[in-house]
């Protein structure tokens, strides 16, 4: 029998729903009663200030409202497609869609189309829309492939297609809720707009970006988010901003139950939040690709997410440690300076960033020869004290001569390679400005300019022993509109939809629409710009430092470059409220699979206060990735700029110092990232989802399952008001179990401390602290036992020599799991691999919330007979048994009995 046969129409139809305008049949009208349901309007002017001219021009139904945040001029049936010929294919089903005669909104309509499902997993369902008769962009994504089978049966999804018109419904089988429902709203499939609506069943949605969300789960009052990478500041408005990201998580209810809708798609986007809610998708081209992914926990589902995009990268372990940068140190004696007060200070500090500044004259790969005179023996300097190099690399390059008079080597040997964006003729380079003046773009898409790349950071390097490379202004940035020349009037510089983008121009702050890279045209790619830079860097950094990880932050990602590079939150201002919407940025790209993320600590613009800074700095510290860096023109805010005994030094070594201990933990955290998906900065919701208090969580947060977080965000306060989740909670710093649990608390934290509380049920590796990582790996490790219900815990360690690629596909690591039940600790070395390491050993265990005192404590190696050992203490008022002198070293097994 042939594997395509045709269905029974009725096997499709959408189920009859309670909703007036949804019963068969009758669908969406021009309502004439009063209270028609205004949420469930499509906005059908969605661009411009709406008339009644207009609406009548589109057929849509023209009701003004009292309030001009809902639509005034809305969608009913007449637009749309009708579905013919329904087939089965061997991964989903397949069928055309007709469009239904109707007036048009931007022109170029495409009449059919083709739509296909593909059951790709159990958990993840595909349909994409596409036009059969003329191929439309589609993004040629390093993980996220064309899926060619097997074919999977149980699915954890039902999908239903409605015929007339067409509108798709993803349903959970084991619940009978519809996920996504875009019979609310029309499909519009134009060659240059391109719309779809969802309905979904939960007011809880996270992610979407990049943009200033300010609190983590979504504001459903109507929202327009835009979606264009751009070089722009963070600030109190909707403006796009460095990233293009199209993935967002809705949980469905407290069994945690929750599913991701991912758009595959690099143009210029808006997507329209409304109450109900309903997402509505609107798209300047390319293709409506989406992925839906159903987990039954938030966690799952971005695993899901990061397995389809890309897992993260497996950062170095150095690149955990904290970081010293600034705009304009102006000279090196003063970034001698501020190296020489921070190490005086004691605080922990791995690497000093350059910015633009060490350049000559703004050049990539030229160090300033007078201000900077002297740079690779302070690189030297830093090497010797066991610390890293970073320099900042900007895409543009210049066409000017070098200060010298002679010619700029690297443009030379890029025009010789023809490595440039070009203009739409698709050969004369395209001239912008940036930093060094007039400048090309190196087209990062192209293989040739890949190698360019390479070769630059690789001749630099020989003169400059940089470790790492943070690649900015890659949205990608120009200081002109366009071009030197401007912009030619055509439908990709001016296409007849503009996203709700800043200044409502494609090509504002960056090149035209119509320049031509490998990939394609700057309007299907400008979003990819970063997302190839950073696999360029990638690249490059695999000749500079062959086998090992380096580190590359970027400043512009696309879905999935988490595995590729870090990420900051950009020019963020130094104020109360934007270190608080710090966090929610950083959870977002937790989300998106970047989780080596962090926003510019004590502020990047505008001048910082000791108070702010200081806060900034104990918040800081437990970013992922953890910088202070600091605009040109501002006073400085490194901390020892404070004075050597200044409470803001104390504390952010304190604070640091707590970090660099917890670094075993963080790094196994980013080990879990790296092969699971698992999220390293996470949302309380993520672990606590039965509670609907931690879904709107965003003031805090947490290291993987077991270390909460609960900064001081307001000017001021010595006193937090915070949610304290379902668990058993131990002070860090004391080791005393706390009596809160699953209620609001007023958590006091004075002008020195932030809260940090371990969850009762973890184990968590530690290891003696020291200012630089090189050092601190060297040191004894222990760990800390936080007992939870029925005095049991688990965890688990990763380690490995920090820096060589690929060993975890190679093997080359030690990993333990952890458990403790009766009065026992079990350390099971699960792989051993890593010889070097087995010098290292756990020197401490401390065991929290013990409520009897300890008589004795028995060690064992592979189940030999115990011994006694000595050298424990028992603290009962805060119930911390400590046992030291311990020597159980890595790669074999031990068990601690007390
Ligand atoms: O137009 O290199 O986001 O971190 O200090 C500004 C100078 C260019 C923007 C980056 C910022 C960096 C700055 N850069």
């Amino acid at each position: 029998r042939s594997s395509h046969h045709h269905h029974h129409h009725g096997e499709f139809d959408i189920p009859t729903t309670e909703n007036l305008y949804f019963q068969s049949g009758i669908r969406r009208k021009c309502p004439n009663v009063l209270n028609d349901p205004v949420n469930v309007r499509i906005n059908c002017i969605p661009e411009q200030f709406p008339t009644e001219g207009i609406c009548a021009q589109r057929g849509c139904c023209w009701r003004p409202w009292n309030d001009s945040l809902i639509p005034w001029c809305f969608f009913v049936d007449n637009h749309g497609y009708n579905v013919q010929d329904m087939t089965t294919t061997s991964i989903g089903v397949e069928a055309k869609l007709n469009r239904i005669p109707s007036p048009t909104l931007f022109g170029n309509d495409i009449n059919s189309v083709l739509f296909t499902t593909q059951n790709q997993t159990p958990n993840r369902f595909r349909f994409k829309i596409t036009d059969p008769n003329n191929r439309r962009y589609e993004v040629p994504h390093q993980y996220v492939k064309e899926f060619t089978g097997p074919t999977v049966s149980d699915t954890l999804y039902d999908v239903k297609v409605a015929q007339n018109p067409f509108s798709i419904q993803v349903i959970r089988k084991s619940n009978g809720k519809t996920l996504f429902d875009t019979s609310i709203g029309p499909l519009v499939y134009s060659d240059q707009y391109l719309q779809i609506s969802a309905r979904l069943p939960s007011d809880y949605i996270y992610g979407i970006g990049e943009q200033v969300h300010k609190r983590f789960r979504h504001d459903l009052s109507w929202k327009t988010w835009p979606i264009f990478t751009r070089d722009q500041l963070p600030g109190d408005n909707n403006n796009n901003l460095y990233g293009h990201q199209t993935f967002f998580m809705c949980i469905e209810d407290t069994s945690g139950k929750s599913f991701g809708v991912f758009l595959m798609n690099s143009n210029a986007m808006e997507i329209f939040i409304q109450p109900t809610p309903i997402v509505t998708y609107r798209v300047t081209g390319g293709i409506l690709d989406f992925y839906i992914l159903l987990g039954d926990t938030p966690e799952q589902v971005v695993q899901q997410y990061q397995q389809l995009v890309g897992l993260p990268a497996m950062p170095a372990y150095w690149n955990l440690g904290f970081q010293l940068s600034r705009w304009n140190y102006k000279s090196l004696d003063v970034v001698k300076e501020v190296v020489r007060r921070n190490r005086e200070a004691g605080i922990p500090f791995d690497t000093q960033v350059t910015d633009i500044d060490y350049m000559e004259d703004k050049k990539d790969f030229t160090y300033d020869q007078v201000a900077f005179n002297g740079l690779p023996q302070f690189v030297q300097d830093l090497h010797d004290h066991g610390q890293k190099y970073v320099i900042i690399l900007d895409p543009a390059i210049s066409i000017g001569r070098r200060a010298n008079g002679t010619t700029y080597a690297t443009y030379e040997r890029g025009n010789t390679q023809h490595v440039w964006i070009n203009e739409s003729d698709g050969s004369t380079p395209i001239i912008g400005e940036v930093w060094p003046g007039l400048t090309v773009y190196p087209d990062f898409t192209n293989p040739n300019c890949i190698d360019w790349w390479a070769n630059e950071c690789s001749i630099f390097h020989q003169e400059v022993q940089y470790d790492g490379l943070w690649i900015d202004m890659n949205e990608v940035s120009s200081f002109i509109q366009g071009s030197t020349k401007g912009c030619n009037v055509n439908k990709l510089n001016y296409p007849p939809f503009t996203p709700d983008i800043l200044d409502k121009l494609m090509y504002s702050k960056t090149i035209c629409m119509d320049a031509v890279q490998n990939w394609g045209k700057q309007y299907d790619v400008h979003s990819l710009y970063g997302y190839s830079m950073a696999i360029a860097t990638e690249q490059a950094v695999q000749k500079v430092f062959p086998n090992k990880r380096s580190f590359i932050l970027t400043r512009s990602t696309f879905a999935g470059s988490g595995r590729h590079a870090a990420h900051w939150l950009g020019d963020n201002t130094a104020s109360w409220e934007q270190m608080e919407w710090s966090i929610t940025g950083m959870l977002e790209f937790s989300l998106f699979g970047i989780p080596l993320v962090g926003a510019d600590i004590c502020g990047f613009v505008a001048e910082t206060t000791e108070e702010l800074c200081r806060r900034w700095m104990q918040l800081g510290a437990f970013y992922p990735f953890s910088r202070n860096h600091n605009s040109d023109g501002y006073e400085h805010q490194d901390p020892a700029f404070f004075g050597q005994n200044s409470l803001l030094v104390k504390s952010s070594r304190q604070y640091l110092t707590i970090r660099y201990t917890l670094l075993p933990f963080l790094y196994t955290l980013f080990y879990k990232a790296h092969v699971f998906g698992e999220t390293v900065a996470r949302p309380v919701l993520h672990e606590f989802y039965e509670d609907t208090n931690s879904w709107i969580e965003d003031t805090e947060f947490l290291w993987g399952p077991a270390l909460l977080i609960t900064p001081v965000l307001k000017q001021g306060a010595d006193t937090v008001s915070a949610y304290i989740p379902d668990a058993i909670w131990y002070d860090y710093e004391s080791g005393a179990k706390r009596p809160w649990r699953k209620q609001r608390v007023d958590m006091y934290l004075p002008a020195d401390k932030i809260g940090l509380h371990l969850r009762g049920g973890y184990i968590i590796p530690i290891q003696e602290p020291d200012v630089t990582t090189t050092a601190s790996r060297k040191n004894p490790l222990g760990l800390i036992v936080a007992l939870g219900e029925n005095n049991t815990a688990k965890g688990d360690f990763f380690w490995d020599d920090g820096e060589t690629k690929d060993t975890i596909q190679n093997g080359n690591y030690i990993l333990y799991t952890f458990s403790v039940s009766n009065n026992t600790l079990d350390i099971v070395c699960t792989h051993s691999s890593y010889q070097e390491g087995t010098t290292l050993a756990f020197q401490t265990v401390k065991i929290l919330g013990l409520t009897d005192s300890v008589t004795e404590v028995r060690v064992a190696e592979n189940n030999q007979p115990m011994n006694a050992h000595s050298n424990f203490t028992y603290d009962a008022s805060n119930q911390v048994l400590l046992i030291a002198d311990l020597k159980l070293n890595l790669g074999r097994n031990f068990s601690v009995q007390w």
